[in-house]
């Protein structure tokens, strides 16, 4: 049936009047053969193979999730490919009640008010999140963890994919802001974050220094630093450990997109810049604008980072900790040589890697070449010290000739690049409005076919990343291609003037590559996105009993069933363990005093999948979701006498309404 059913479209509509004419018994989809049902939404045969291309039957599977950041939504998306359906939003730095993410339970809490803050009384409610970094064995994702970055702020978030929640929040030392690499190295032993606007030198910071406007134009170069964070993970959970991290200064050029070595260049890091002039801003005190005095030069540099070095140069003991981090000076940097500059056209955006680690390619941006680094001539340019001079800072600077490997022109503002397991590369054109299709060189094409474009294909519009399957990885699939799209101007019903983003599905898998299907983006903006092989990430169904989402261990407060749940009072403290399931809170009364602390440990005993209870408080701003098997604990102050009815927020069954019951505050 499905073959025959393929040969119609592949032959055409038309075809399929002639098949049906020949007296054949036509193919019957529901309610009316196939020519009638796409003549009926004015669909053409090229429309209908496109469907069928994206189409999952109902209660069928995706073959691959996209984990889409949500920019300043501060959010992560998963979205089915080929299919395209949302299936999840994951809170991260940004409240979110329907997961009870930041409105009062315990382990969201904890996660979104962050780890040291830098300004404890300072709680961020948003962040900008760019570049989502799955966790990595052998160079391949292993769908254990999810982590991103915040472009407002230094911080990195850490998603446990076995419940896809956000457990952990960290604002990175020394940074205030934050854009590149959030990468996982290719054995997530550590992942990476480096800043994006240099800030206030750490060395100063940490005691306090003050800048004023004259410092700030005119001893920039001084006072300002960037940084790149190593943070250790921890191989069990997933959490990032600050102790066991390390940092490495910069000069104050801003570092913009990173990528990780692999395969032949494991153990290095790579780092864009741009705005090597340093240029301040400040119109009015007679300074270009920033964009111009960005630009002034033809070069900005490509950071080359040898962390494995630097891991040994920082358990040598030649470090510094400042705010709480171990930190590798700029000085020791050169010394130790774990640091190289390489040019690279000016103010260049990505920089990603080849899957076999051996070619780095950078996208100009403003120069319509994508300029590709040999590792192996990287490697021969460090040990013959092939270099073209110094920086102010006294980085050695490759020779730009010995280290390019190829240049390929690829149109209007290349962005991004991801690759196939084919040895070709896929850069996003921004300016453009296009993808390019374009080859490697040796091993994957040999040296008369290398570095040449291949295929081009418009996109609607104004590309910034893009994402293949596994297309950063050492075992990248190809096969799809998701455009991710800044402006979608016509291509969606009109919804007022913040139109949606658009994602394009572009299909990948032959030599032509075939825009497939569009999916507005009306949720944030996403920046980066990766897409996994869906079967790889292997999420709970439900918790086992009384697991704390915080610890992913049973909790201390969990209870097994009614008869555990208990009130327990003591001066100014009411403490229950509260047992949830269809379609009963035990105890449904809890009376309190003014004044006093109210802490509820719920516990949903339930272990059927899907058996989901909230539990929401009027006018305490308290939301709980308790999944199946969940326990976690809330706590609130009651200031006002009254009676307050909880109920739970989910429609758990068919006496979900009359699940509820009262708090009941009582004068003192
Ligand atoms: Cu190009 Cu933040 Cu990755 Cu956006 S960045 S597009
Ligand atoms: Cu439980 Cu509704």
């Amino acid at each position: 049936m499905k073959k025959v059913l393929l040969l119609v479209l592949a032959l055409g509509v038309g075809a399929a009047v002639a098949i049906g004419a020949c007296g054949r018994r036509p193919i019957r989809a529901g309610q009316g053969d196939l020519l009638q049902l796409a003549q009926a939404r004015g669909l053409t045969p090229e429309d209908a193979a496109r469907a069928l291309k994206t189409f999952v039957p109902p209660g069928g599977r995706d073959e691959y999730m996209l984990f889409a950041s949500g920019g300043h939504s501060g959010q992560v998306h998963v979205i089915g490919v080929p299919s395209m359906r949302l299936l999840k939003t994951i809170a991260v730095f940004t409240p979110e009640p329907w997961q009870g993410y930041g409105y009062g339970a315990d382990w969201s809490e904890g996660a979104l008010n962050g780890e040291s803050n830098p300004d404890p009384g300072e709680h961020l409610r948003w962040g900008d999140s760019h570049h989502p970094a799955l966790s990595e064995t052998d160079g391949k994702y292993d769908g254990r963890w999810l982590y991103i970055n915040d472009r407002a702020h230094g911080r990195i978030g850490m998603v446990d994919l076995s419940d896809f929640r956000a457990k952990q929040v960290l604002h990175v030392p020394n940074l205030q802001t934050s854009h590149g690499g959030v990468f996982a190295t290719p054995d997530t032993r550590y992942v990476h974050i480096s800043s994006k606007v240099p800030a206030l030198k750490a060395w100063n910071a940490a005691k306090g220094q003050r800048v004023t406007v004259d410092d700030h134009l005119n001893r920039y170069a001084d006072i300002y630093r960037g940084y790149s964070t190593f943070i250790r993970v921890d191989q069990a959970t997933g959490r990032m450990n600050l102790k066991e991290s390390f940092q490495i200064e910069l000069p104050p050029y801003t570092q913009d997109l990173a990528d990780a070595g692999k395969g032949a260049s494991y153990g290095y890091a790579f780092i864009n810049s741009y705005n090597v002039e340093m240029a301040t801003g400040g119109l009015a005190h007679g300074k270009p604008p920033l964009e111009v005095g960005a630009s002034a030069l033809d070069f900005d540099y490509l950071h080359i980072v040898n962390w494995k070095k630097a891991e040994e140069v920082v358990a040598a003991g030649k470090f510094t900790e400042i705010n709480g981090i171990r930190v590798i000076s700029l000085e020791t940097a050169v010394a130790e040589g774990l640091l190289f500059l390489a040019p690279e056209p000016r103010s260049p955006h990505g920089v990603d890697i080849a899957p076999k680690g051996d070619y780095i390619t950078v996208s100009g941006k403003l120069d319509p070449h994508a300029t590709v680094y040999g590792f192996d001539r990287i490697q021969k340019a460090i040990a013959e010290q092939t270099f073209e001079g110094k920086d102010r800072y006294g980085i050695p600077i490759l020779k730009f000739d010995a280290v390019v490997a190829g240049k390929v022109e690829l149109g209007a503002g290349p962005l991004h690049t991801q690759y196939d397991g084919q040895g070709n590369a896929y850069t996003s054109l921004y300016l453009e409005s296009a993808v390019a299709k374009w080859t490697l060189g040796e091993p994957y094409h040999p040296a008369d076919q290398a570095f040449k474009v291949v295929d081009k294909v418009s996109i609607h519009y104004n590309i910034g990343h893009l994402a293949t399957a596994q297309g950063d990885t050492m075992d990248p699939h190809g096969k799809y291609l998701i455009a991710m799209n800044k402006w979608s101007i016509d291509r969606h019903s009109n919804v007022g003037p913040l139109h949606p983003q658009n994602f394009q599905l572009i299909d990948i898998s032959g030599p032509k590559m075939e825009l497939v299907a569009d999916m507005p983006v009306g949720f944030g903006e996403p920046h980066y996105a990766q897409m996994i092989k869906a079967e790889t990430v292997k999420a709970h169904e439900v918790y086992d009993p009384g697991v704390s989402p915080a610890s992913m261990t049973k909790s201390g407060d969990a209870i097994a069933s009614e008869k555990e749940a208990r009130i327990v009072r003591r001066p100014g403290v009411v403490e229950v363990w509260m047992s949830v399931v269809r379609s009963h809170f035990t105890p449904d009364i809890v009376n309190a005093k003014v004044g006093d602390k109210v802490i509820v440990h719920l516990t949903n005993v339930e272990q059927t999948p899907d058996a989901t209870h909230g539990f929401a408080v009027p006018m305490k701003n308290v939301m709980v979701s308790l999944d199946p098997g969940e326990t976690t604990t809330v706590e609130f102050t009651v200031d006002k006498p009254g009676s307050y009815s909880f109920y739970c927020t989910e429609f758990c069954s068919a006496l979900h309404l009359e699940m509820q019951g009262w708090l009941i505050v009582e004068p003192k």
